[in-house]
């Protein structure tokens, strides 16, 4: 497949809400759309880059600069007949993974237009609709994180993940856990704590959560497994997970017990699968995160979902909890029982509302 021209498109769309991390507040959120056009075909991928290094070190203007000087003038030079054949192509440019999984997305729905098949079916899904949670940030209180937990469980969510850091952790969870004893609750306190401070958070291992999500530094295998050693609630690595390699010696150190799964995160959606093929193999749990994604973002990661190891319910939230509109013409919505469809039409089995995409693109340029 030669791919003639791609536009990139800058966007700065506002949440609902503000959402609070142990890295910093965001009330709106940054992200790269990447149209590429190939024989008659237009596909979408979306770079999910913010504009601050908080979660990771890309932002959307490094995004921006890794695609446009290097990614997307080498795509445009060679001929492509799969994701593999990108990921190959572009070993060459080391780290950025958050830009050359939003290109590879687009590759993915291009080569789906083309053959006429869904992103589901080309990796191998199954199913409707997957298993779906909420992220929630922290909150200015206690009292009005249970208001925030409850109106989420009022619109059908049946698993809450619950953002922590450090002077906002047990006594948080704790009163989440005891106003709803049988919800299924985790936390994520994005690398906030060392193996000194993360002491505190010995009174959660009895607060029967699903698991802890990455406590530790990003950089450090190592010392969650030793924090894993001392808690009998399952670690979950996110930010540690930059590869399959970082996936498989995570396990062989037993560093964690779980692992999400973001496609943007490891480099791409082949990236992300591989790391499911793995963990599959070796019974670990795995479930799809969220970066907070419009509905190209989102529907990638529907498919993805549906993955027979996606055991556990992901960070996939319907459209309302984030944006009040989207650039895609698809509204997802949440099923009773605390489910997402799954799009079925060809590649990512969306299409862009113009209007909406023209009205959040802070810049925007054509490369061909
Ligand atoms: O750590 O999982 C995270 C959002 C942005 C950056 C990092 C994370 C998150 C979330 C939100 O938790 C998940 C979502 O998209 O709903
Ligand atoms: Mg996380």
């Amino acid at each position: 497949m030669r791919i003639s021209q791609v536009t990139m498109y800058h966007l700065r769309m506002p949440l609902l809400g503000a959402f609070k991390t142990s890295f910093g507040s965001t009330l709106e959120r940054e992200c790269i759309l990447l149209e590429g056009f190939s024989e008659g075909l237009v596909g979408y991928g979306e770079c999910v880059a913010d504009w601050d290094p908080g979660y990771s070190y890309e932002t959307s203007g490094t995004a921006w600069h890794i695609l446009s000087d290097f990614l997307i003038p080498e795509m445009l030079s060679i001929n492509l007949e799969s994701p593999q054949d990108f990921q190959e192509r572009a070993t060459h440019v080391r780290g950025h993974p958050m830009a050359k999984a939003g290109l590879e997305l687009m590759l993915w729905d291009l080569i789906g237009k083309r053959d006429g098949c869904s992103l589901q079916d080309m990796i191998g899904g199954a199913g409707e609709s997957v298993q779906v949670g909420v992220s929630i940030g922290i909150q200015e209180d206690i009292s009005k994180l249970l208001e925030s937990v409850e109106g989420y469980l009022e619109n059908g969510y049946r698993r809450v993940k619950l953002k922590i850091m450090p002077g906002r952790d047990v006594k948080d969870v704790l009163s989440v856990r005891q106003a709803f004893p049988d919800l299924m609750l985790q936390v994520d306190a994005n690398s906030a704590y060392d193996l000194d401070s993360v002491k505190s958070l010995i009174p959660l291992d009895g607060m029967e959560l699903l698991m802890i999500e990455q406590p530790l530094a990003e950089d450090d295998l190592w010392d969650h497994r030793q924090l894993q050693k001392n808690f009998s609630t399952p670690i979950c690595l996110d930010e540690s997970i930059g590869s399959v390699r970082h996936a498989r010696q995570a396990l062989e150190m037993e560093a964690c017990k779980v692992i999400n799964i973001k496609p943007g995160r490891v480099g791409g959606l082949s990236q992300g699968i591989a790391i499911h093929d793995l963990c599959y193999q070796l019974n670990i749990p795995v479930w799809c995160g969220g970066m907070l994604e419009t509905g190209v973002g989102r529907a990638a990661n529907l498919a993805l979902a549906s993955l027979p190891g996606f055991s556990l319910p992901g960070d996939i939230s319907a459209t309302d909890r984030y944006y009040a509109e989207d650039i895609t013409q698809e509204i997802f919505e949440l099923n009773p029982g605390s489910s997402i469809d799954i799009p079925k039409g060809p590649g990512l089995g969306i299409s862009i509302n113009t209007q909406v995409l023209e009205k959040y693109t802070v810049r925007k340029k054509i490369i061909t």
